[in-house]
């Protein structure tokens, strides 16, 4: 039992990855902050067709991020965050076990997985040299000021510590930082203003991935 328990540790857990992938770069964070090991397969460089029938029978949904880890496959950057936390930190306060806690994590993840598809709907234009349609910018406006609102009188996204819900949710915001002529500057909003920086300075890892980002948005810009 300690043995299999043992060579499951030692197991790989790939992960499916590109290094501009806003949600496998939550993913990177999370598992860097609890401290475990990824073996990352970056899916351009290897080659690796997520549409693939072999790939497709294990990951239906054919997006990155994806993880492996001994017989069980998950898509969904958030889900998979959760499954990391869950299985293998050393405490919970990233996502708490107490139902009543980790509810308010789960509210702001889904609010998060909204906000997103928002915030791609002014990104996805620029990348294709397209118009955006001047609603789209609105509907991140509207959930920018959600957000501000959460955000009144409290520290952290959920409750009294920071957790997952403020790594994803300031995640989702830099991506913004592509698309600064769009005028949706996040810290526009008085809350968000004094979080972003609580939760870039919270841990190294944070600062790591956002100079990551900001280099690939450099690199991306000049050609
Ligand atoms: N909600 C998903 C979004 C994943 C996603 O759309 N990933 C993009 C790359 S950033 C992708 O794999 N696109 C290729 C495709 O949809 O086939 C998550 O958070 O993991």
């Amino acid at each position: 039992m300690v043995l299999m328990r043992k060579i499951r540790q030692w197991l790989p857990r790939l992960f499916y990855d590109h290094p501009m992938s806003p949600p496998c770069r939550l993913v990177r964070l999370v598992a860097g902050i609890i401290g475990v090991d990824l073996e990352v397969v970056d899916v351009k460089d290897s080659g690796i067709d997520m549409k693939s029938t072999d790939v497709l029978e294990k990951i239906p949904q054919h997006t990155i991020p994806a993880l492996e880890d001994n017989g069980l496959y998950l898509a969904e950057s958030r889900a998979i965050a959760v499954y990391l936390i869950s299985k293998y930190a050393k405490e919970d306060s990233l996502y708490p076990k107490d139902v009543n806690k980790r509810v308010l994590v789960d509210q702001r993840l889904f609010f998060d997985q909204d906000l997103y598809n928002r915030i791609l709907n002014v990104l996805r234009p620029k990348f294709y040299s397209e118009r955006t349609d001047p609603s789209s910018i609105d509907k991140v406006i509207d959930g920018l000021e959600t957000l501000n609102r959460m955000l009144d009188g409290k520290q952290w996204l959920a409750g009294d510590k920071i957790t997952l819900a403020d790594y994803a949710v300031a995640n989702s915001l830099s991506t913004l930082e592509f698309v600064p002529e769009s005028g949706m500057d996040p810290t526009k909003q008085p809350n968000i203003k004094e979080w972003l920086p609580r939760v870039e300075s919270s841990h190294p890892n944070y600062g790591e991935s956002l100079k990551e980002l900001r280099e690939g948005f450099k690199k991306m810009a000049q050609k």
